[in-house]
């Protein structure tokens, strides 16, 4: 009785989940198609934004390769935009070095992680921030945003804002979670920028990126992105179908940024023998937020009368 009671549990979660998962991905494709993104791609297309040369650019070059990399100065030539985000990536670093040394002592850490536990993190998940923090500044930005926007072709929501410590994991250790290659989750397209706060070198867990992988692109229809799809395909399948192929892998000093659309495969933080520190942003669809994933921070209660409508709606 009590098996028979188990199998039939088993049985009804299985299909509560089938049936969930099917609403999750109906609930994006409507969103993607026709509610969210219709309203958000018509605000874009009302006020297309006036691009320089730099940020032309970079949208070029995302839409034929998926990735651009150049230095941060060249998006941002003020040395004192540069100053107070470095200034603020030190306090994260020091508090991070305290956060390891209660650890060692056996003491609660602070540290913020996730399941990814190879990565400390600022912010991690379900925090406030203000429109005071330098980092949230520079990703509403227009610099940023308007380039954001061009390339989504949509009035984009910023979904996840952090700075990352990769601790290196021991010389054994093998490959996990998003060290290994993959499409991430969140939405069809997705702009992620990463801005290394040390030099990374090859033993410090480069990001890397599989170009024209993208959804539209040539690879896209490896293991093609998909809601809720299977988004790490079997590693030596995927290693033999891109053998040949260019595989991009991001060293560089501090100061070094990446521009990337992370539906296309990727991986990185694999650290062997140095930590890693960046900072993270991502751009995303509003149909992404409705439906696949979820906003990392929660804005303070601001007056928000010096926002720009799109860097409103991107926080919105
Ligand atoms: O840590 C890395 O370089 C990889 C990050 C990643 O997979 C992601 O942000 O989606």
């Amino acid at each position: 009785m009590h098996r028979n009671r188990t199998k039939l549990a088993a049985r009804a979660h299985a299909v509560a989940t089938k049936l969930e998962r099917g609403g999750i991905r109906a609930t994006y494709r409507l969103h993607d198609s026709v509610l969210a993104n219709r309203a958000s791609r018509l605000r874009f297309s009302r006020a297309t934004p006036q691009l320089d040369e730099t940020q032309t650019r970079i949208v070029d070059g995302l839409r034929a390769e998926g990735f651009v990399v150049l230095p941060f100065s060249e998006l941002f030539p003020d040395p004192q935009v540069w100053q107070r985000l470095e200034a603020d990536a030190s306090s994260f670093v020091e508090e991070t070095m305290a956060g390891f040394e209660r650890e060692a002592a056996g003491e609660d850490s602070g540290l913020r992680r996730t399941s990814k536990d190879f990565v400390v993190r600022k912010n991690a998940y379900g925090v406030t921030l203000g429109l005071d923090d330098p980092w949230l500044q520079l990703a509403t930005g227009p610099r940023l945003l308007d380039l954001a926007n061009s390339y989504l072709g949509l009035w984009s929501k910023l979904e996840y804002v952090d700075l990352w410590y990769t601790k290196p994991s021991a010389a054994e250790a093998e490959r996990r979670s998003s060290q290994r290659w993959h499409r991430d989750f969140n939405d069809r397209h997705l702009l992620k920028a990463f801005v290394y706060l040390t030099d990374v070198d090859e033993q410090a867990g480069p990001f890397e990126y599989v170009p024209r992988s993208a959804p539209g692109n040539e690879l896209g229809q490896l293991w093609p992105w998909r809601p809720l799809g299977e988004n790490y395909p079997p590693q030596e399948e995927l290693a033999e179908r891109i053998a040949g192929r260019p595989v991009e892998t991001f060293t560089g000093p501090k100061g070094t940024m990446i521009f990337c659309n992370t539906s296309g495969f990727h991986r990185g933080g694999f650290a062997t023998g140095k930590p890693r520190v960046l900072a993270t942003f991502t751009y995303a669809s509003p149909a992404a937020l409705r439906s696949l994933s979820e906003r990392n921070f929660t804005l303070a209660e601001a007056n928000g009368a010096a926002l720009t409508p799109q860097a409103r709606y991107a926080l919105s």
